[in-house]
Formats: structure tokens, sequence, C-alpha cells
């Protein structure tokens, strides 16, 4: 069908009525003169707008290079403004309780005049495009509290990636005013090492009772945490949850002394019950004073500051590498000549690394 037709304008198809396009342009233009700058948006985080903060961090996330370029910029003039917070990591198996525990402790902290933002790395995520943080259900309270952020986990298809998005998000909620941060993160995978290197505290939620192996928890995990709470400690739990207390504390004893000067400490709580919320807090605030004090806190981030250069460097190199096509070519080329024994493995990796 021609345009040239006589076809009255009002019943030609959308896409050839002058009119209607005029408009989509407009409204086209309009949108875009609607998208915040980066100025823009830095400017809302800073005054602590939680749109602009929201898709800052959307942009973050985006793997598209525009977006990835304006959240360079804002991350860059967020900078100066972050740094000023706790960050604290909360692991756990499925199930422990994190999600109940950290709507108690939000709104413990909220409470108590604090600005709570909630992230989560979510290595189930990279998979399946879930989310940790899906259950907001669990966290009823705290998603209407006006001095608490939630962001569910983002999605990506390396646990690197998703760490990276998550710390820089960090940034932006310090931005934003958040003074406490909390990482949810599910304690059976790799996930817990990357948050780790990411907060200033790190605790481990655990059960009464399951043992171990039960809990699919490494013994690394019990290493890396400055706390270890023991929820559920309610109803028939409790005594059983009393034992287990005494049980880590001696546990704790064995591990070697950590640089920070503190040791670990056992604690009960019930996240249902609301109780043993406060004294987590507390235990905390001793953990910052001593920190502060003896300088670990300070270097502790430096330390982690270069830890993600030096990762971001790797990721780079490795993504730049295979994402070259006369790499992918010859890769294809050596594993078909390795596949009829016709290389080594070594030979072909030469290869291969040989391409520029
Ligand atoms: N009795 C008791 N039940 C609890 C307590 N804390 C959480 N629960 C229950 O345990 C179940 C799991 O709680 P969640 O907070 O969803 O656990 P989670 O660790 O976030 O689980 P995932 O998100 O699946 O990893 C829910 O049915 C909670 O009501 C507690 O202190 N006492
Ligand atoms: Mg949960």
């Amino acid at each position: 069908m021609t345009t040239s037709d006589n076809t009255p304008e009002s019943i030609k198809p959308a896409s050839t009525q002058g009119t209607t396009n005029a408009i989509a342009i407009k409204n086209l233009k309009n949108k875009r003169l609607q998208q915040p700058t980066t100025d823009d948006l830095t400017h809302g985080i800073i005054n602590g707008n939680m749109t602009a903060l929201s898709r800052a961090i959307t942009l973050v996330e985006s793997t598209n290079k525009d977006h990835q370029k304006k959240a360079e910029a804002i991350l860059n003039l967020c900078l100066p403004h972050a740094n000023r917070s706790i960050r604290i990591g909360i692991t756990g198996v499925p199930g422990v309780g994190k999600s109940t525990f950290i709507e108690a402790f939000g709104m413990h902290l909220t409470g108590l005049g604090k600005k709570v933002a909630v992230l989560a790395v979510d290595p189930s995520s990279t998979l399946s495009k879930g989310s940790i943080l899906g259950d907001k259900t669990r966290m009823e309270d705290l998603v209407k509290n006006e001095h608490a952020y939630i962001r569910p986990s983002p999605s990506g298809n390396s646990l690197g990636g998703v760490a990276r998005k998550t710390r820089e998000t960090i940034i932006l909620c310090e931005a934003a005013g958040f003074d406490t941060i909390l990482i949810e993160t599910v304690g059976v995978g790799q996930s817990e090492t990357a948050v780790h290197s990411m907060v200033d505290f790190f605790l481990l939620l655990k059960l009464a009772g399951a043992g171990d192996e039960l809990q699919g928890i490494k013994r690394g995990i019990m290493e890396m945490a400055d706390a270890i709470v023991i929820n559920k400690a309610d109803g028939d739990n409790l005594k059983q949850a009393k034992n287990a207390k005494a049980e880590f504390g001696r546990a704790l004893h064995l591990y070697p002394a950590k640089d920070s000067g503190w040791k670990p400490k056992v604690l009960l709580a019930s996240a249902l019950k609301k109780e043993g919320i406060s004294e987590t807090w507390e235990l905390i605030n001793t953990y910052w004073l001593l920190t502060k004090d003896n300088g670990f806190f300070d270097s502790k981030r430096k330390g982690q500051n270069k830890f993600w250069m030096l990762q971001t460097i790797e990721e780079r190199l490795k993504s730049d590498f295979y994402d070259n096509p006369r790499v992918k070519q010859e890769l294809d080329r050596q594993l078909s000549l390795l596949d009829q024994g016709k290389t080594t493995p070594f030979a072909a990796a030469e290869m291969v690394l040989g391409i520029k």
C-alpha cells in the first residue's frame, strides 16, 4: 500500500499519519527532555531524593554503555559525600531468618534516628534473575518506613559483576544520607566472601540444633564472622539456643586472633519477638568504637578499595580478551584441534594468548 492514495487520514495506519507522527515525535522529545541529567541526579541524591537515588542505581545496574558512563560520572560526584556510614553484612542459610531479622533490626535503628539502606548480594539471582529480597513481605514495616530504603539484588551473569554493582550502590546510598547499610546474602557459597570484602562488620545468623553441615556453613564463614547471632531463640528452642551459644563461644576461642583486635561474640536473638536486636546493635557499636580507635576501621576500608580496584582490572581484562572476535575465532580453532588430539592444552593456550 502506498501513502499517496486518497485514503482519508483518519483510517490510514498510524505510522503513515502525519499528525500522529508529529505527536509521537513531540512526545519522544519531551520524554528525552524529562530524562534527568547526571547533574540533576547527583544533586537529587545528595539532597536525599529517593527517586533520583533509584534512577542512579538503575544506571549502575544497566549493561548499556551510555548508562554505564552516566553511572560513572554520578559515582565520581557522589564519592566525596560517601563513606560516612557503617556497612554491615548479614549472612546465613535460607530460612534462618535474615529478612525477619533485618526488619526488626532496621526498625530498631530508624527508631534511634538512623537512616537504613538494605541491599543484597544474591548468587541465585545470577542464574534465575530472582531476588533475595523478593520477599519484601517479611519487611512489611521497613518497606513503609521513610527512613529506610530497600533495594532488591541486581541480576547479572557473574558474582563479580553483581558484587561490583552492590558496592557502587553502597556509595550512592551513603551519598543520599544513609548512615547504616545492611547487606544481606545467603551463606552457602561464594557470595559471603564478596560481601565480607565490602563491609565493616560481618554478622552470621545461625540456628541452634542444626549441625554445620546441615546449615551449609563452611568453616571459613565462621572465621569471617565478627558476631554470631543464634536466631529463633524462642519458645521450645530457647534451651537449645542457650547450649549452642556456649558451644559456639568455645569454638570461636579456637580461631586465631583477628587483626582488628576484636574478639567475635555470640548472641541470642528472636527476630520474630524482636529480642536480642538492641544487644546486637550495641555490640556493633562497641566494635565500631574499638576499630575506629585503633585505626583498623579505616585501614580495612582502604584495603577493600585496593581489592576492588584490582578485581575491576581483572574483570575488565578478562571480558576485553574474550570479547575480541579474533580471540573467539582462535579459541574455537584451538579447542577443535585439542579435541582431535593435534595439540596440547598448553600449546593451545599459548596460541590463544598470543592474539593481540
Ligand atoms: N520462631 C521464630 N521464627 C522465626 C524467627 N525469625 C524468622 N522466623 C521464621 O523463619 C522463616 C524464615 O524467615 P526469613 O526471614 O524469611 O528467613 P531468610 O533467612 O530471610 O530466608 P531466605 O530469604 O529464604 O534466605 C519465617 O517463617 C519466619 O517467620 C524467630 O526469631 N523465631
Ligand atoms: Mg530473606
